[in-house]
């Protein structure tokens, strides 16, 4: 009998999955409504990595450089020691927590470090800055229900790779176009969205704002403006002004777009019929990547198509918007207070500046050596300070903890958990037993919680269901008898345009900046985007043999110079890393494709080589303005 659970990964779709426990297959829900009973790649052959030769299974305590097995009393004892130690000056604890595992009881980690008022981060690498940008804009996050596309008349996907990313919104966008609804995905291409998109239009990265302003150039040059649509906004005379001072031909040539293309968007925006636009989070991963946003927001808005069904801008929900949290059920530590924040996108010197010193860092969820910008300082600076890393696989963070405690992973413990596209709750349930001596975090936050000298308790799992499941009225019982439930939300969002900010109108950007000018010792630009087959770095250690593969285009002069008959070299400010480079068709000249993820110590990570910069907005982390070249050595 299979068992309905629900994957727990940091991916949109959040599929709700039936395992079989004794075949120990996958397969989507076919009740649920977003799932729709087929499920991508990485949910599907996750087995692979419950079962896989190299999973850690029992704690690890690292003794002179070599990591021992040890028991959960003694590696739980030793870190208890530690912690209790550093909880003199709470500061110098630092807990790393990452979205490696989204759910109710996931929390445990981050509100058991709020209740001893320990070190956190701040800053974010992956959604933020589009979602600052849509807080300016709508004066909330949400959109209409993903369902609503197919209502739309056309369907404008701004650099969104669903085929890799989001394959149910891959298949609504299947389903609208046998109804007869278009798809225009602008991108800098090399991503396979012919397959999906009737047009495609090649963009330079990072320089999407530059074609909504030439879009926005030709509304207001026809004059054919909706005068109620204006009534909703609080700043139009601002945007009218800079949308003027602006020249059509210089907006297009800064997005290295044709002036036909950027008329024919233009046609898409201004034709009868609603437009529903996706963003993708690809371009807010540069330095004006909420600005990018920003600009595509305000096309979908002057063109009428927000607050409309078959209309709408996606860029996404908040995960938690159906889920309530359990922080204040836990007893003992520190009323909640200011705690000190480190920067997640420059944590190397923020952990070699911190003042009192980290003394003691928890990583759960999150391989953060591996994901974050300028990667070699932080494996650096993590040296000092006594690490436990609550992870299953000896990869880039594991490697450097003093002490490795393994959990148990999604379908081996029970959760509950939203999505940041759908409005469905999806159940986890516990369908196989976790291997070893694996142990669900939930477990492990209570035992550490109530082991200190002064404990901090936790309440037990089912209260905590209970308490974040009260915020959409769903009981445990009825989640966990169907699985999932799906919590109702008007399925327009900011209907009638009627906006989130306290005036309720909308908010237009009053500033386009300049993209700023390449380093020509650097001229390309690294895009280090999602593999199909994985999440970020959960990749199997088999599939990293050889050197990483490295994308461009055929016809791009930067790889007719390199020599095929010697080694290639992928080179950055920060260093260089030796390269396989192949060739892909339609991919922007400007640009290099790397897929993300890939393990330092196979030599497959790009973040060791990706400078730490910052987005314009919500602290993100401009992976994609990153500049290299290729050469031969
Ligand atoms: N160069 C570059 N780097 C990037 C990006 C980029 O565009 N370019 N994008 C960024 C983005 S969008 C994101 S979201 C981040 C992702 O960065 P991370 O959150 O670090 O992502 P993962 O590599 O998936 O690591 C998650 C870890 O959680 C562990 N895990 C899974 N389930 C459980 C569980 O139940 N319990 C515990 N304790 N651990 C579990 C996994 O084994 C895995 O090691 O990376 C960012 N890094
Ligand atoms: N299989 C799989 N699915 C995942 C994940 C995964 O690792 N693997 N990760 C999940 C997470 S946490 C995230 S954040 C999402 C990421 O999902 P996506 O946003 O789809 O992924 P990215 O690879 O970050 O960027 C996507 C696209 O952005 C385009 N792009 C880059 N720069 C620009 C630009 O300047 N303008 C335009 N128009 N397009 C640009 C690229 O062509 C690329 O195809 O996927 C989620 N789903
Ligand atoms: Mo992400």
């Amino acid at each position: 009998m299979p068992i309905i659970t629900a994957c727990t990964m940091d991916c949109g779709d959040a599929c709700s999955l039936l395992v079989d426990p004794e075949a120990r297959t996958v397969r989507g829900n076919p009740k649920h409504p977003f799932t729709k009973g087929f499920c991508c790649k990485k949910g599907g052959r996750y087995f692979d990595r419950l079962d896989a030769a190299e999973r850690i299974t029992t704690p690890l305590i690292k003794r002179d450089g070599q990591f021992v097995e040890a028991g959960w009393d003694e590696a739980l004892g030793l870190a208890v020691a530690r912690l209790d130690a550093a909880r003199r000056n709470p500061a110098t604890i630092l807990h790393i927590g990452g979205h490696g595992y989204r759910g109710v009881l996931g929390k445990a980690s981050s509100i058991l470090f709020q209740a001893l008022g320990s070190s956190t981060t701040r800053g974010a690498l992956c959604d933020n800055t589009g979602i600052t940008a849509s807080i300016r804009d709508f004066g909330a996050l949400n959109h209409n229900e993903p369902e609503d596309i197919l209502h739309a008349s056309r369907i404008v996907n701004w650099g969104r790779d669903v085929a890799r990313s989001s394959v149910h919104q891959q298949a609504l966008m299947a389903r609208a176009r046998k109804q007869g609804t278009e798809v225009l995905t602008i991108s800098p291409g090399g991503d396979g969205a012919a397959e999906y998109s009737d047009l495609t239009i090649r963009v330079r990265p990072g320089t999407d704002r530059f074609l909504a302003g030439a879009v926005l150039k030709l509304f207001l040059e026809s004059g054919d403006l909706n005068p109620w649509v204006l009534t909703r906004t609080a700043n139009w005379p601002a945007l009218r002004g800079l949308i003027d001072s602006l020249d059509f031909r210089d907006l297009c040539r800064a997005c290295d777009v044709s002036a036909a293309d950027a008329e024919m968007v233009y046609d898409w925006y201004a034709d009868s019929g609603n437009v529903a636009t996706l963003i993708g989070w690809g371009l807010q991963r540069h330095v004006f990547g909420g600005e990018n946003v920003r600009f595509i927001n305000a096309v979908a808005m002057l063109s009428g198509n927000v607050g409309v069904s078959g209309g709408g801008a996606y860029y996404n929900i908040s995960s938690g918007r159906n889920l309530g949290t359990w922080a204040h059920l836990v007893r003992g530590g520190l009323p909640a207070a200011p705690r000190r924040e480190l920067l997640i996108n420059d944590l190397g010197p923020e952990l070699r500046r911190a003042d009192p010193p980290v003394e003691f860092v928890w990583i759960d969820g999150h391989n953060v050596v591996n994901q974050v910008p300028d990667c070699l300082a932080v494996a650096d600076a993590l040296r000092k300070p006594f690490v436990v890393v609550v992870d299953g696989f000896m990869h880039d963070t594991a490697m450097l903890a003093d002490i490795i405690l393994p959990p148990a992973f999604m379908f081996e413990r029970e959760d509950a958990l939203g999505s940041f596209i759908h409005n469905c709750v999806n159940h986890c349930a516990a369908a196989v037993p976790p291997p070893g001596l694996c142990r669900p975090d939930f477990e492990i936050m209570a035992e550490l919680g109530a082991r200190l000298a002064d404990p901090v308790v936790l309440p037990d799992g089912d209260t905590c269901l209970a308490e974040g499941l009260k915020k959409a009225d769903i009981s445990l019982a009825e989640l966990r008898e169907h699985g999932f439930v799906k919590v109702s939300h008007p399925p327009v969002a900011f209907k009638g345009m009627v906006f989130a900010h306290p005036d309720g109108l909308y908010r237009f950007p009053e500033a386009l900046s300049p993209e700023p000018e390449r380093d020509a010792e650097y001229p390309l630009q690294l895009l280090t985007l999602v593999r199909g087959e994985s999440v970020h770095s959960q990749i199997p250690e088999a599939d990293q043999a050889g050197f990483p593969t490295v994308w461009i285009a055929k016809d791009n002069p930067a790889f007719a110079a390199l020599n095929p008959a010697m080694d290639a070299y992928l080179v950055t400010p920060a260093g260089a890393m030796r390269v396989t480079v192949e060739t892909v068709a339609g991919l922007h000249p400007r640009s290099v494709i790397m897929r993300r993820g890939g393990w330092m110590k196979f030599g497959h990570n790009a973040n060791v080589i990706i400078e730490s910069r910052m987005t314009d907005m919500g602290e993100g982390c401009a992976y994609y303005s990153q500049g290299c070249r290729l050469e031969n050595r």
